[in-house]
């Protein structure tokens, strides 16, 4: 029997855990022979809730689940924790403007990474879901003093598999046939899906698509607004597409990703492609055998491109600028 791994999930009582939770549980992320101790945070007035949902996962009887802490206590929570799955985040409400968003949520997330610097497993990783989520994994970061920057990451995830799943559609073919689909900068309206490195059975998308309009304007408007569009059908924010994103994630930065491929996620940028050193920024990422990863080289941007990807990093600064403060 394997050592359990210790996983925090905050917002645990909110929709994206009533998904992830489970997940988690069954052995989708880590593995069927992998037991897991699950750490549930919750503010003080979901606690009611989340102690229904911890009576769901005990009336699962997974085999896997170790035990089970639920808390609205930050330090309990991120008590020898391996993994750090931050979904909890106050949503932006009416009249709201992004700035007072990104400065309440900082507050909150200064005082997570805090938390986990203190608490958590020397070998801690950090993944983001919560939005503004690069951001929020920025000052995590920033206040989690000694933990090491290549362990914080932002959720991007949902986006590539939202632009696999539209590349398919088009091209005709099952989604499993779409490969190396990188999401460049923030997870927001601004992200580039970038087609122009992207496969259909292993060459260029640009074989099986010949519709450049497509490519260049739908396409891409269609990945950024699909959050909108979500809400717009089923009058909530994506729960389970979300959860299964999260899933993905952690799974490919625990497992070496196939040759040849890349899995996107927003990791700490160190300057290459030219973007900014030291922002939470979406790039293409292998996962190596030894569980390091790396940013993948070399990859060819045109000016297309490239003028995507200076869009959605000139928004991360941005953002940067308004907690400037903070950081
Ligand atoms: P919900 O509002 O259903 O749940 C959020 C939960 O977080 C609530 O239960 C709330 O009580 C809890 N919470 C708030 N502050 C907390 C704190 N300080 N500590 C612990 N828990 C706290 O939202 P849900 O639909 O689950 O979405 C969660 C977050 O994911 C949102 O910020 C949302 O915008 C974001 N998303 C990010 C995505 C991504 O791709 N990165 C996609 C889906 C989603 O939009």
């Amino acid at each position: 029997m394997k050592t359990p791994v210790t996983i925090t999930v905050t917002g645990a009582a909110g929709q994206i855990a009533y998904s992830l939770l489970f997940r988690i549980a069954s052995g989708s992320m880590l593995g069927c022979d992998q037991p897991v101790n699950l750490r549930l945070l919750e503010i003080e007035p979901a606690m009611k809730a989340l102690n229904g949902v911890v009576m769901e996962l005990q009336d699962c009887a997974f085999p896997l689940v170790n035990d089970i802490v639920a808390t609205c206590d930050p330090d309990e929570a991120f008590k020898d924790a391996n993994w750090c799955i931050l979904v909890g985040s106050v949503p932006r409400k009416a009249g709201m403007e992004r700035k007072d968003l990104l400065s309440i949520n900082g507050k909150l997330f200064i005082g997570q990474g805090k938390s986990i610097a203190a608490n958590a497993a020397k070998d801690v990783r950090v993944f983001v879901v919560g939005n503004p989520c690069n951001t929020n994994a920025l000052i995590a970061m920033k206040n989690a003093a000694g933990v090491p920057n290549d362990r914080f990451f932002a959720m991007t995830r949902l986006d590539e598999n939202r632009a696999k799943s539209q590349l398919a559609d088009k091209a005709g073919v099952h989604v499993s046939r779409v490969t190396n689909m990188a999401i460049w900068g923030n997870h927001s309206a601004t992200q580039y899906p970038d087609w122009t490195n992207a496969k259909i059975d292993g060459k260029p998308v640009t074989d099986l698509i010949s519709d450049m309009d497509w490519l260049k304007g739908e396409f891409i408007t269609t990945v950024q607004q699909r959050g909108a569009a979500i809400i717009a059908a089923r009058g909530l924010s994506s729960a389970a597409s979300a959860a299964n994103a999260a899933v993905d994630t952690v799974r490919s930065l625990s497992f070496p990703t196939p040759e040849g491929d890349w899995h996107s996620v927003a990791v700490c940028s160190d300057g290459s492609y030219g973007i900014e050193a030291g922002i939470i920024c979406s790039f293409p990422i292998r996962t190596k055998e030894d569980g390091s990863w790396e940013i993948v080289q070399g990859l060819p941007i045109d000016a297309f491109s490239r003028e995507k990807i200076d869009a959605t990093v000139n928004e991360l600064l941005e953002e940067k600028a308004a907690v400037s403060d903070i950081l």
